[in-house]
């Protein structure tokens, strides 16, 4: 007997028509999927082909780019501008917004080509992060950007574990795994377990002496209580909270012996980044704050590359330290 799984088309078709909504976000589900497809390729010979060193500029955000930073990034645009249906875009590979089908464009696209850059010399886990929006179809639309509780859905592909999790407004998260097929199947619903026995704790223990005094003090008063984990790439450490529960952190580094390393807005960037985790935890049963104890979905981003400090994971762990940060 051959056992047949559901295909992630067939889950979105479903949904769409229970919904009642249109076509147009099922071709912009395939342009982020085949980018994704595209990109693991690229990344798996990375190694081989030597594309996993540096592509020798600096962008936005001060980084060195990455050749890999650069291929995923125009994968990326290559399928949203042929999908049709993108009003513009925003990536951390390009300082600009992206317009794409400014007049006939559907949705905003947030999206990060290539999340974890410390690994991908190594070729490790990294992540191919996104966000959507929708445009106001009931009258003028002036392309504001949007904050986390306006995204439609967000989701994320853990690259090169042929991992796909999706997050849809008010309808849950969602894992796919990828078959021999290159389909994406199985549609398996994550919730956060409420039982705390397999819960982690998650942040970079080298910048642990950096943060704010109480956080230091949350740190030292529950780190027993929880395994710790991290694999220095947001998609792969979220991927592991939303598993097993617990908390994932990066907090505002403010107390560097180097006040030039001083990060007091954090590092992790909002749109692109701390929403689409944010979004997807909220969808799973879980929340998500920012250095002030602040829900990160309720923060209207200034500028598209705006940074935030990230406490995301299981309700109870970030509302007992947001309860610090609120002071
Ligand atoms: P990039 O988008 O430049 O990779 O930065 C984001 C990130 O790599 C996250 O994926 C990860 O959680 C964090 O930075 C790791 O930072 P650090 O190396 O300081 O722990």
């Amino acid at each position: 007997m051959i056992r047949f799984e559901q295909t992630f088309t067939n889950f979105l078709l479903h949904h769409q028509e229970k919904h009642n909504r249109s076509y147009h976000f099922l071709i912009l589900m395939d342009a982020l999927i085949s980018s994704a497809k595209h990109i693991e390729h690229y990344y798996l010979t990375g190694a081989l082909k030597g594309n996993l060193g540096l592509a020798g500029n600096v962008n936005v955000q001060g980084e060195d780019v990455l050749r890999m930073d650069q291929i995923a990034h125009e994968i990326a645009i290559h399928y949203l501008r042929v999908s049709g249906r993108v009003v513009h875009a925003i990536s951390e590979e390009s300082e600009k917004i992206i317009p794409i089908n400014t007049e006939s464009g559907r949705y905003f696209v947030y999206f990060d080509p290539l999340d974890g850059s410390s690994n991908v010399a190594h070729g490790l886990p990294v992540g191919f992060l996104f966000g959507i929006a929708k445009r106001n179809l009931e009258g003028p639309e002036d392309g504001h950007l949007r904050a986390g509780k306006d995204y439609i859905a967000a989701g994320m592909f853990v690259i090169p574990t042929g991992t796909f999790t999706l997050a849809l407004k008010d309808a849950g998260t969602w894992r796919f795994h990828i078959d021999e097929t290159m389909e994406f199947l199985k549609p398996t619903r994550m919730v956060l377990p409420e039982d705390s026995k397999d819960w982690e704790l998650s942040f970079n223990v080298a910048n642990r002496y950096t943060y704010a005094e109480r956080v230091q003090d949350w740190i030292e008063q529950n780190q027993r209580k929880y395994a710790f984990r991290y694999l220095g790439a947001l998609a792969g450490d979220f991927h592991r909270i939303l598993s097993n529960g617990g908390m994932f952190m990066y907090p505002a580094i403010v107390n560097h012996p180097d006040p030039k390393k001083n990060r007091a807005q954090g590092k992790l960037r909002l749109m692109y980044e701390a929403a689409v985790v944010a979004f997807m935890c909220q969808e799973a049963g879980g929340t998500a704050v920012d250095e002030t104890g602040t829900p990160i979905l309720d923060i209207q981003p200034k500028e598209p590359h705006q940074r935030t400090a990230l406490y995301v994971g299981s309700k109870p762990m970030v509302n007992d330290i947001a309860r610090v940060l609120l002071g």
